[in-house]
């Protein structure tokens, strides 16, 4: 399979560690494919579903202990904490590779470990890295198999001196308690063990592709973000655009976005090239040219259906593994909250429990099927809105790029900021409120930069530097703009519409872009005209667009000070390109007549 001396030398390691009875490495065959969902159905770690109503798809649960990505027991481990930062947590690599070493030892007594060559981005693309992960779950390596280019043709591109990312996964006893996961960034190495869920256990996304590829690509000259990546296409054109959301803020639904009624006439389309993760280059252009490192989504079950994203349900009709949705017993399928249809009359929940709508807890309650977390695993290829870039090595050339948070007030619909350096300080204050897929109280409000609060993978004061030195060295960077699709009205209730009416709000941008779009400059930026924005087909009551539109310099005033102790967090690393965009905006504020 492989002559690459080093490799193997690792996996020898790494099984003398954990004691499996049997090493395998995965060739990403068909066959392959097969062997492996049968074992897994066997021992009951899949139910395999209908073969008619969802062909080649499986129904999973974690352990109920085990259902989203653990920020507590997440670490960087540098041999300085400074460069780790005060964003992230921090343990000395001896430290994290004895205290995982612990757990490692002799887990996969019993087991199978398995080898999986992998590649973040098209293989042989000058953009993409290569990781091998190893791992005692079926799941893992089949979801592997979704979300990432693997197999042989990884080890051929590897040859048999090429870089990789060494990646160890176990599942040991997934003891919450026996639970971490360490990135080694100077190692270009990930352990993670005690969980088998997402974003902790499938190491090609958030490990790789944002905490490590993050500090690789601070060290080469890229970017590594938390980034969608759209294609907005209209009369034979396409222009790109990347957004850059907190998790749960409907990134996967913007991707692949469908039209309204109402601008239909107009003839857009939406592509999507990525629900989640963008990597970033110069081109020979002097442009940002993007591409998406992973082959599938892995989206939130609860809330998609036909209304909100129909191109992620068509996506998730075949050769998808379901995790922690609702199990319909009768007929062999899954549900899910705010999904399509009726829930099913004889069906069990997420827990594997007994399950009907309507039954409610003791306090009265109602009683989920579905975990708020679950997932669907899909491949990118099988969206009805995939672009036909996906597997391009070159990428996409990038036009706009757009930030947002969840704001109830404050941040109007949209705005362009005014130059590179304020719109890396537009990012670098995002706000947002914590949701089910992060591990902590939902609701509170906390500042996320970038939306890469939890997946930056190092001192993020370093990492707004680089986003300056960024913009500096690109001749023609894109236009950067803040959106807000959660402002409230004064009685609490959303003042935007959302799902395909925000590509009203991207057409603006790119008009933008394009040197057109009328605008209004205020002291956060420019903002859309009154009648800029094309409502046609959308009625909303008077006065709401003003509302939503509205730039207050009082409580913008407010929200500076906040800002100001937020970056107190980044001391001397703070770039001074952003406390000059600080001051610059206070001053433009001041100047507002009373
Ligand atoms: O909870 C997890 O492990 C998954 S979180 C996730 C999954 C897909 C895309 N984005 C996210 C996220 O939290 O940003
Ligand atoms: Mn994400």
């Amino acid at each position: 399979m492989t002559d690459h001396a080093k490799l193997k030398a690792w996996v020898d390691d790494m099984a003398q560690l954990c004691q499996p009875d049997e090493v395998v490495w995965l060739d990403g065959s068909e066959q392959e494919r097969k062997k492996l969902e049968d074992e897994a159905v066997t021992t009951g770690e899949l139910l395999r579903l209908n073969e008619e109503k969802l062909p080649g798809c499986f129904y999973h649960r974690t352990d109920p202990k085990d259902v989203a990505r653990v920020e507590n027991l997440t670490f960087i481990c540098t041999s300085k904490e400074e460069d780790a930062g005060p964003t992230n947590n921090w343990m000395k690599p001896s430290e994290g590779y004895a205290k995982a070493s612990e757990i490692f030892k002799d887990s996969m007594k019993g087991r199978t470990m398995y080898v999986i060559p992998f590649s973040m981005g098209p293989v042989g693309s000058s953009f993409s890295k290569i990781g091998v992960q190893l791992t005692d779950s079926i799941y893992v390596c089949l979801s592997m198999r979704i979300m990432t280019r693997m197999g042989q043709t990884v080890l051929d591109a590897l040859g048999s001196d090429g870089e990789f990312t060494k990646c160890l996964h176990g599942k040991a006893d997934l003891n919450p308690e026996r639970r971490l996961i360490l990135h080694f960034p100077e190692d270009n190495a990930i352990w993670s063990v005690g969980s088998g869920y997402g974003g902790n256990a499938l190491l090609g996304k958030k490990c790789l592709s944002l905490r490590i590829a993050s500090w690789l690509a601070k060290q080469e000259g890229w970017l590594a973000e938390h980034m969608l990546i759209l294609g907005l296409e209209k009369d034979g054109k396409t222009r790109y655009i990347t957004a850059a959301f907190p998790s749960a803020c409907g990134k996967t639904n913007l991707a692949m976005l469908i039209p309204p009624e109402g601008l239909k006439h107009k003839g857009y389309k939406i592509t999507t090239v990525g629900d989640d993760i963008a990597w970033l280059r110069q081109g020979p252009d002097g442009r940002l040219w993007a591409v998406n490192p992973e082959n599938g989504f892995f989206g939130v079950a609860p809330g998609t259906n036909s209304k909100s994203n129909p191109n992620a349900l068509a996506t998730a009709q075949k050769n998808t593994i379901f995790t922690n949705v609702v199990f319909d017993t009768e007929h062999k399928t899954v549900w899910w909250e705010d999904g399509e249809g009726e829930a099913p009359k004889q069906a069990l929940d997420w827990l594997g429990r007994p399950w009907k709508e309507g039954i409610t807890y003791e306090d009265g309650k109602p009683v989920k099927g579905a975990h708020p977390n679950s997932r669907f695993t899909s491949p990118i290829s099988q969206c009805p809105a995939a672009s036909n870039k996906i597997d391009d090595p070159k990428g996409v050339p990038i036009d706009a790029m757009i930030f947002g948070g969840r704001r109830a007030r404050l941040a109007p619909l949209v705005y362009e900021t005014l130059s590179w350096d304020h719109g890396v300080y537009a990012a670098a204050t995002v706000a947002s409120e914590r949701t089910a897929a992060q591990y902590g109280k939902q609701g509170e409000v906390r500042r996320d930069p970038m939306a890469m609060l939890p997946f930056c993978g190092y001192n993020m004061g370093d990492y707004f530097a680089h986003w300056i030195k960024m913009g500096k060295k690109t001749p023609k960077p894109p236009k950067i703009f803040h959106v807000n699709w959660f402002r409230r009205d004064k009685d609490n209730k959303f003042l935007w519409p959302g799902f395909g009416e925000n590509l009203r709000v991207l057409e603006w941008v790119i008009e933008r872009c394009e040197g057109k779009g009328e605008a209004e400059e205020t002291p956060i930026g420019f903002v859309p005209k009154k009648g800029a924005l094309d409502m046609t087909g959308l009625d909303l009551p008077e006065g709401t667009m003003e509302q939503v539109l509205e730039v207050n310099p009082e409580e913008w005033k407010a929200e500076l000070e906040d800002h100001k102790k937020f970056f107190e967090k980044f001391g001397s690393k703070l770039p001074k390109e952003l406390r000059e965009q600080l001051t610059a905006l206070e001053e433009r504020l001041a100047a507002v007549p009373a």
